[in-house]
């Protein structure tokens, strides 16, 4: 595969960018390599600077539940752009959409759009401690909720795949307010509770882990974290940044029916464009400024283009039976890469819910970060570049998701799977 365009860009991009790109796992570290830099895409596709075309699973980490460049998104962003791009003023859309969002997702009677999922995060926790007056946050290891000080501890995402320990830069005075526990360790959880509950103001959960690779919740663990929080006075806070519209249309607290206290959303309730939420009842909601003294602001949230686009994709996320057909290709492509590795001789451990999936180089079960990261990672580098090579665009990094979309067609997959089966042979 001729790469010499990307491979130049890449040079240039590390004079200029702190190792050559804006989000860490996008420079191949792991993997080995250099990015490849896209100069388009349409559908289940992306194309290179240097002409390849790839089928893609990656999707902008999530976001292109539709594919790329979706018609009724594109044009809809198009008309908005005609009418200006920002206003820093409240529009029409704004309204539309938080009430799209409020009839989804019944726990956010109220919303407050933002411009990120990292955004969102930070400010529902704010109001979680302003509510709470407690300062303290149990957050479970390998789950990502952004770049914020206080939650990069133990962290899923860039950290897991640089192996970073933590980030320098982060105040121990801020660092010691977060606790982590295992993901799907009830009893881990129930202690730390426990003996912290005067200061926890929140727990943070991943309701399907989507940042360590995809490791869903034990049956169980949910529902004790509803249990444990309630009982005392902690708020649930679900980051349904890759799960919102993503596992079911009101998230993963409509598939797992569990009401969090608040919820946040991200990149796909702006069909891709830079936007976030964050919501919860309206009691909680009404501390936010100017409704209440929780200050949180910013000039280009509920963007018009943004909001337009987020619009038009929760439309077409409304077409009857989108959510069965995304979940019966992606069962397709699971059982039929696990079945092409088990063939080959290859150790894969997969999961998935719904069209997010998970397939990780080691024998024994994934249930949580510890287990994650018993997988062969050089392994899984060399099933990335081979795939690559081969016209397959899965994540560069073991500890992220895969995720389908309506444009990849049944012959998309009949593809990937041929080629998967010679990777597997070859590894
Ligand atoms: N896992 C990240 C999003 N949830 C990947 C995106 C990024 O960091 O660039």
């Amino acid at each position: 595969m001729k790469t010499t365009t990307s491979k130049k860009l890449f040079a240039a991009a590390q004079r200029v960018i702190p190792g050559g790109v804006n989000s860490p796992v996008r420079a191949f570290r792991s993997v080995g390599g250099h990015p490849l830099f896209i100069k388009r895409a349409k559908g289940s596709r992306l194309y290179d600077v240097d002409g390849n075309g790839f089928i893609d699973y990656v999707l902008s980490w999530g976001p292109m539940i539709l594919g790329h460049a979706p018609a009724p998104i594109i044009r809809a962003i198009t008309r908005a752009a005609a009418h200006g791009t920002s206003y820093g003023a409240p529009t029409e859309l704004e309204v539309r959409l938080a009430q799209m969002i409020a009839e989804a997702v019944p726990s956010m009677q109220q919303v407050r759009l933002v411009n990120s999922g990292t955004e969102a995060i930070m400010s529902a926790i704010r109001v979680a401690r302003a509510h709470t007056k407690r300062d303290g946050v149990l957050k479970f290891e390998g789950c990502y909720h952004g770049h914020a000080d206080y939650l990069l501890a133990k962290a899923g995402s860039g950290v897991a795949t640089l192996g970073l320990p933590d980030s320098p830069g982060v105040p121990r005075d801020f660092a010691r307010h977060t606790l982590t526990a295992p993901y799907n360790d009830i009893a881990a959880v129930q202690k730390l509770i426990e003996a912290h509950a005067g200061e926890l103001a929140c727990v943070i959960v991943e309701p399907v882990a989507g940042n360590m690779g995809v490791v869903p919740p034990h049956d169980e663990f949910l529902p004790m974290l509803r249990t444990l929080t309630r009982k005392h006075g902690i708020l649930l806070i679900f980051d349904e940044v890759i799960t919102g519209f993503r596992v079911h249309y009101g998230g993963a607290q409509a598939l797992y029916r569990i009401m969090p206290d608040m919820t946040c959303l991200g990149k796909i309730i702006g069909g891709g464009l830079p936007v976030g939420a964050y919501g919860g009842a309206r009691e909680l909601m009404q501390q936010v400024a100017p409704a209440g003294p929780v200050y949180q602001a910013g000039t280009l949230s509920g963007n018009p283009l943004a909001v337009t686009a987020g619009i038009a994709m929760l439309k077409e996320l409304q077409t009857p039976g989108i959510y069965r057909k995304l979940e019966e290709r992606a069962r397709v492509l699971a059982d039929g890469l696990g079945e092409a590795a088990k063939k080959a001789g290859v150790p894969l451990i997969q999961t998935r819910v719904g069209s997010m999936m998970g397939a990780f180089f080691t024998k024994e079960p994934v249930v949580d970060y510890a287990t994650a990261k018993q997988s062969d990672t050089q392994r899984y580098a060399k099933f990335f570049h081979r795939m690559l090579g081969k016209g397959v665009y899965f994540a560069p990094s073991q500890f992220e998701a895969a995720f389908l979309s309506t444009a990849h067609t049944p012959r998309d997959l009949t593809q990937t799977l041929a080629t998967a089966y010679t990777v597997f042979r070859a590894l």
